[in-house]
């Protein structure tokens, strides 16, 4: 399992130990210092994407949780999978990993769960607190096994946009952050349909479009650049939306 991060931090220190011992020289130690600034502010960057994100009392989740983006897929497999209860629906799970996988709804249940009351905050300026409850996509990924060259996760949706699913991606800190769920529920009921059934990512250090509603696929890859127009999602290709949309 590659736990970048920790590799960084660890690589961060190496490098700040080396420019103690060659630090003799005025001039040296001046550049010394910043970088020392350099690295200490890196490394606190880094330490700073596993802070979790704030979570709240049952009475403070919003009255309705207000959808956005798409509300219904409605397209003829989508109706169906609703139709069928979602009984016919599978994560496929696949790219850069040692054991693809196939997972069923009652399966995603079966796994340790995870039950976290957050905010979501989308770039158009609003926000809903609401209950959510699943795996940690960590518990998927080791399941499928990571081969090493993997360094995003790419999610692809039910929905379509001019004829082309929804996608977006995370690098390895927020797939392996421990808010980082797919989400069968939202305040302890399955999800509806507007808020993206059967199964939603949820990372909650990130803005609310990368949160990708509608789950079908999750695939590891060791670059952007295959993934549709190469910014990593759907709106960071087509609008001016940063893929890091960390909050
Ligand atoms: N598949 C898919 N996921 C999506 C979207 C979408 O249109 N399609 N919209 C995104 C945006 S912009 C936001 S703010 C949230 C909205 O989630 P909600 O509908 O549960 O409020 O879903 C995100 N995930
Ligand atoms: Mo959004």
């Amino acid at each position: 399992m590659i736990l970048t991060r920790r590799s960084l931090v660890i690589g961060g220190a190496a490098l700040l130990a080396g420019c103690d011992r060659i630090a003799v020289i005025p001039e040296a130690r001046a550049i010394l210092f910043k970088g020392e600034d350099i690295h200490r502010g890196l490394q606190r960057a880094l330490m700073d994407r596993d802070r979790l994100a704030p979570e709240f009392d049952p009475n403070q989740r919003s009255r309705v949780f207000r959808p956005n983006g798409t509300r219904n897929p409605g397209t003829p497999a989508y109706n169906a999978l609703v139709e069928g209860q979602f009984a016919d629906w599978r994560l496929q799970v696949g790219g850069l990993v040692t054991h693809p996988l196939s997972i069923s709804l009652p399966q995603i249940r079966a796994l340790p769960q995870r039950r976290q009351i957050t905010r979501h905050d989308c770039v158009e300026g609003w926000s809903a607190i609401g209950g959510w409850t699943g795996p940690t996509l960590r518990t998927v990924l080791e399941a499928a096994g990571l081969r090493d060259a993997a360094r995003f996760i790419v999610f692809t949706c039910a929905d379509l946009y001019g004829g082309e699913p929804y996608y977006e991606s995370i690098d390895l800190v927020d797939a392996f952050h421990p808010q980082t769920i797919l989400a069968w529920a939202l305040n302890d009921q399955p999800l509806p349909v507007m808020n993206g059934a059967p199964l939603r990512l949820r990372v909650e250090r990130q803005l609310g479009y990368k949160h990708a509603k509608y789950l079908m696929r999750v695939d590891a890859v060791s670059s952007l650049a295959g993934v549709g127009l190469g910014k990593g999602g759907y709106w960071e290709d087509r609008v001016d939306y940063d893929w890091y949309a960390g909050i």
